[in-house]
């Protein structure tokens, strides 16, 4: 009998120190400190242990959805250069008196480009020392730039 009252006190003992809990209810009941502590008296509270959360739903992957290709606008045709004019087409209104780089001024600088055109030598493409426009630069041409220079 002293057995039984020895092992009924252990299992007191031990389920005040884990408290008892009731799986099947959900409650779990502890054991509490009523009254002051010179007289201490204990009583058992019971309460609701709440359920766990349930773990959050699985959330698939994201689907990363492939912007579907923008078809490539058709290349619209170049329009064709228009063409250059030619450097003759600049306005020269004293090239008819040896103003052969078309500065509007006739100096020495035309007469150097008439020497070294006919002379065979490199002058810049936008200068033409054919004053009278024969299509050859010449002694005429010369005639006409002397001219122009000693009339200054
Ligand atoms: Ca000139
Ligand atoms: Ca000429």
């Amino acid at each position: 009998m002293k057995r039984v009252f020895l092992i009924s006190l252990l299992l007191i003992i031990a389920l005040s120190f884990f408290g008892i809990e009731n799986v099947y209810s959900k409650t779990k009941c502890e054991k509490v400190v009523v009254g002051n502590p010179y007289n201490k008296e204990y009583e058992w509270e019971c309460y609701e242990v709440p359920d766990p959360e349930p773990p959050p739903p699985e959330v698939p992957p994201p689907v990363i959805v492939l912007p579907t290709a923008t078809p490539i606008p058709t290349l619209t045709p170049i329009p064709t250069a228009t063409p250059v004019p030619a450097a003759t087409s600049v306005p020269c209104p004293k090239k008819v008196q040896g103003d052969a780089n078309c500065n509007g001024v006739i100096n020495l600088m035309d007469y150097f480009y008439y020497v070294a055109a006919v002379n065979g030598g490199k002058i810049p493409l936008t200068v033409n020392p054919d004053f009278n426009g024969d299509g050859k630069v010449n002694a005429s041409d010369r005639v006409i730039i002397i001219k122009s220079l000693k009339g200054k």
